[in-house]
């Protein structure tokens, strides 16, 4: 049995000389050492060898394990040491190649303009809430006094998605749930995008945003002069000291007595041009007081609170302060467009 097992050894040294291959050394590791390999049935056949000739059989048989165990252990290490090698060898990377110039980017015009609108509203106190997108009928029309056959309830002008749900239209929603959650004194300032069914145009697109604003007290406390003082400081702000602004009246489902805002025409100064068809003034926002149904619909006593709120295109009011005469620009996404307010950017933050 001793000379079987010197037989086994010097078998399965020679297979696992220098170079043996993967396959050569699995081979060699079940033959000789797997579980039904040529050491476990001479462990088996120990059964029959004498008493006393049995230890020194038994520890053979372990050097032999533990010798051809160590011996595959360094052939696999050295045969993966050297595909590792091979490999990285294959994808050396060269580190005199010139690097990739990721360019920086910058905020969009629109962006910038909205930051600086919402700066504006901050500084006198107002509160920046932004609400959801998707919203259902009652906080995008029916809380805001929106009559049942109101056209913006058509198909045509709203987008309507399944299981009663709409895309907004304004971002009056986010005014109202606002008002349902909290109790006056409230001034805040909802920026966000809404969506009607219009093409893309030199005017209008399916998707814009806005900022609406608004600010509750105790009846009496709030009035048309607050409006009035609120609007003319922030259009001055953004537009600058030196433009007109007139209010005139108006009619919108939410507010009563509602009025539009214009301002002198940037372009000609109010003397009259191509652009505000000679008027001198163009219109830029909406406003009024919030109307008595508007208040009862999120739980406010109408003879307890009053209000004022306004509303702005963020788009539009962007494209006239920057001389802009096309909406369509501010979407497409040209950077040679897009790259004239690189500098406005990088100085706003
Ligand atoms: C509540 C009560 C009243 C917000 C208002 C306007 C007038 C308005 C338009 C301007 C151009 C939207 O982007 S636009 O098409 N907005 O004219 N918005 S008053 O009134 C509200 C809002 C919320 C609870």
């Amino acid at each position: 049995m001793r000379e079987q097992l010197e037989e086994i050894r010097r078998r399965a040294l020679a297979e696992l000389g220098d170079g043996a291959v993967e396959a050569a050394i699995e081979n060699v590791r079940v033959r000789v050492l797997g579980r039904t390999g040529e050491l476990t049935e001479i462990m088996r056949a120990m059964r029959t060898v004498p008493n006393a000739e049995r230890p020194a059989l038994g520890r053979l048989v372990n050097e032999i394990k533990s010798e051809l165990e160590g011996r595959i252990a360094t052939l696999s290490d050295a045969l993966k040491r050297a595909a590792m090698e091979h490999a990285l060898g294959a994808a050396q990377i060269d580190v005199t190649l010139p690097g990739m110039h990721i360019p920086r980017g910058w905020l969009h015009p629109v962006t910038l303009s909205r930051e600086r609108m919402l700066e504006i509203f901050a500084a006198m106190g107002f509160e920046v809430v932004e609400t959801q997108d998707v919203e259902d009928d009652f906080h995008n029309f029916g809380a805001l006094n929106f009559p049942a056959d109101h056209p913006a309830r058509e198909m045509q002008d709203t987008f309507f998605l399944p299981g009663g749900l709409l895309l907004r239209t304004h971002t009056s929603n986010g005014q109202i749930r606002v008002m349902e959650q909290r109790r006056p004194p409230l001034a805040i300032v909802c920026p966000g995008n809404c969506y009607r069914r219009d093409e893309l145009s030199v005017r209008a697109s399916p998707m814009f945003s806005q900022i609406e604003g608004f600010m509750v007290d105790r009846a009496g406390a709030i009035t048309m002069g607050h409006l009035k003082g609120v609007i003319s400081e922030f259009l001055r702000a953004f537009f600058g000291q030196g433009i007109g602004v007139r209010f005139r009246a108006s009619f919108f489902p939410f507010t009563e007595p509602s009025a539009e805002v214009d301002i002198s025409c940037l372009l000609c100064a109010g003397a009259g041009c191509r652009v505000c068809k000679q008027s001198g003034w163009t219109e830029i926002l909406g406003s009024g007081m919030i109307h008595p149904n508007v208040l009862r619909a999120v739980g406010y006593d109408p003879a307890e609170y009053q209000g004022f709120a306004f509303g702005m295109g963020v788009e539009r009011t962007s494209l006239l302060k920057l001389g802009v005469d096309d909406l369509r620009l501010f979407f497409e996404n040209d950077l040679r467009f897009l790259g004239q307010f690189r500098s406005a950017s990088e100085a706003a933050s």
